[in-house]
């Protein structure tokens, strides 16, 4: 049977989408880095439909790729000409909150603020959470074991998945969703499945375990004169406020991008070089705010703070960093390299990787931001596209991550961005394993091929 009909038969006319009109905001990701011509769109309302449709593709030899939320960064989730997408948006129920268990299960198609929204009701949250936390759906952050803002005190995401239910390459279904916290039975299927990009099975379902809503107490953006003293104040706060939850970085300029493209004001009378944001939370009384400005007199290195007075200043506060994404996106497509460095090396890289793009690019313009805490830099370069076409910009910048022990990709995945560089920081024992699980499950290799490896 033709491709389009057989979908409909399964999912319905409607949610089939052939007219490039419709198909256009799956087709490509939203920074217009990676775009495809997908042979549909296909949108399954429930489990049987997805595993109905991933087995017609399987028996056919149609490369399909599941998408979520389309926040992704790496064209993990982007089609590539002739594949089907399989938009899990329409699995979007949030069930109900266990207060006992502290758990909440969601279909993959939930955005992540609407399970937030739900947990938040009751007291809990979810330990994960970030700028596309409107957009980005759970399954697709589970598929990414995406990190954000709340790593330092909460983990990634596989540490707060419970329980997954996956439609694997061949269109059967893997329920593991008991949700027991100690559950030793073989393999863990389930972490497996996190982190996997879409290339070992479609998620379809997940139970998440929650934490306590940890509410805001004290948020500050430090100035100062490096990356370096940002770790040394970033130290004494660590050192001082157990309640730290959240650490985050970023430079002049992209803090100038960010005023300019939001028509907002810097908190701060004149710029400054480095600015570190750091978040109290929890349950800690009124004397956070105190204790963190008491903290921040004292720290060495320290050019200027402000401390949020109110929930809209603290927001505000969130705004110069959160919309980097968007301020830099409006400048021109940038080559994102979303990378993780040693702490102690950290300064070092920040030092020699103007040089190292400067060869290779000439024109181009690094804007870094991140997650400092876990040494988490978001390298982002405008104007760098071109020099990049044959990846000679992506080469020269995870090579001298790799070689000073840093990770090619931290939280955003390898995708199609990275799969060249992989055997710089997996050794080919390590490549051959994972090889070897990619094939068992999928040997027809019709689930996002060419995602991860080449
Ligand atoms: C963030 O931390 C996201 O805001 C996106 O991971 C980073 O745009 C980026 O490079
Ligand atoms: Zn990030």
């Amino acid at each position: 049977m033709e491709l389009p009909a057989a979908l409909r038969g399964i999912v319905g006319n409607v949610h089939v989408l052939t007219d490039p009109d419709l198909t256009a905001p799956y087709a490509q990701d939203w920074t217009r880095r990676w775009s495809g011509a997908p042979a549909a769109v296909v949108r399954p309302g429930t489990t049987d439909e997805v595993a109905a449709v991933v087995r017609w593709c399987a028996e056919n030899g149609v490369p399909l790729v599941p998408q979520g939320g389309n926040t992704g960064l790496v064209g993990a989730g982007v089609p590539r000409d002739g594949e089907v997408v399989l938009s899990l948006r329409r699995l979007n129920d949030v069930g109900a909150l266990d207060p006992l268990s502290r758990t909440i299960e969601a279909g993959a198609g939930a955005p992540l603020a609407a399970v937030q929204r739900v947990a938040r009701e009751q007291g809990l949250d979810v330990g994960i959470d970030f700028a596309a936390r409107d957009s980005a759906t759970i399954g697709g952050i589970a598929a990414t074991n995406a990190g954000g803002e709340r790593v330092l005190r909460q983990g990634v995401t596989r540490t707060h998945i419970r329980g997954l239910e996956v439609v694997l390459p061949d269109g059967s279904v893997a329920r593991r969703m008991a949700g027991l916290p100690k559950d030793n039975s073989g393999y863990d299927l389930v972490q497996l499945m996190i982190g996997s990009e879409g290339t070992l099975g479609v998620i379809t379902r997940v139970l998440l375990r929650l934490v306590p809503v940890a509410r805001a107490a004290a948020t500050a953006i430090v100035a100062v004169n490096a990356v370096e003293e940002a770790l040394g104040v970033l130290r004494e706060v660590r050192v001082h406020c157990p309640d730290l939850d959240a650490a985050e970085y970023f430079h002049d300029d992209g803090l100038q991008l960010v005023v300019r493209h939001r028509e907002v004001a810097s908190p701060f009378g004149r710029p400054h070089p480095v600015y570190l944001l750091v978040e109290l939370a929890g349950d800690t009384g009124t004397g956070a705010a105190d204790r963190l400005a008491e903290v921040l007199a004292e720290a060495p290195g320290v050019r200027d703070a402000v401390l949020a007075a109110s929930a809209a200043d603290r927001r505000r506060l969130w705004e110069l960093r959160e919309a980097h994404t968007e301020a830099i996106s409006a400048a021109g497509i940038p080559v994102k390299l979303d990378v993780a460095l040693p702490l102690n090396r950290l300064p070092e890289f920040e030092r020699r990787l103007p040089g190292v793009v400067r060869e290779v690019a000439p024109q181009a313009v690094p804007v870094l931001f991140g997650h400092i805490a876990e040494g988490n830099v978001h390298v982002n370069l405008i104007g760098a596209a071109e020099a990049d076409a044959d990846g000679a910009v992506s080469d020269a910048v995870l090579r001298l991550v790799a070689g000073l022990g840093g990770s090619i990709s931290a939280e955003h995945g390898i995708g199609l961005a990275k799969r060249r560089w992989l055997p710089l920081t997996r050794d080919a024992a390590d490549l051959a394993a994972m090889r070897a699980i990619k094939h068992a499950l999928d040997p027809a290799g019709v689930l996002s091929p060419g995602r991860l490896f080449d």
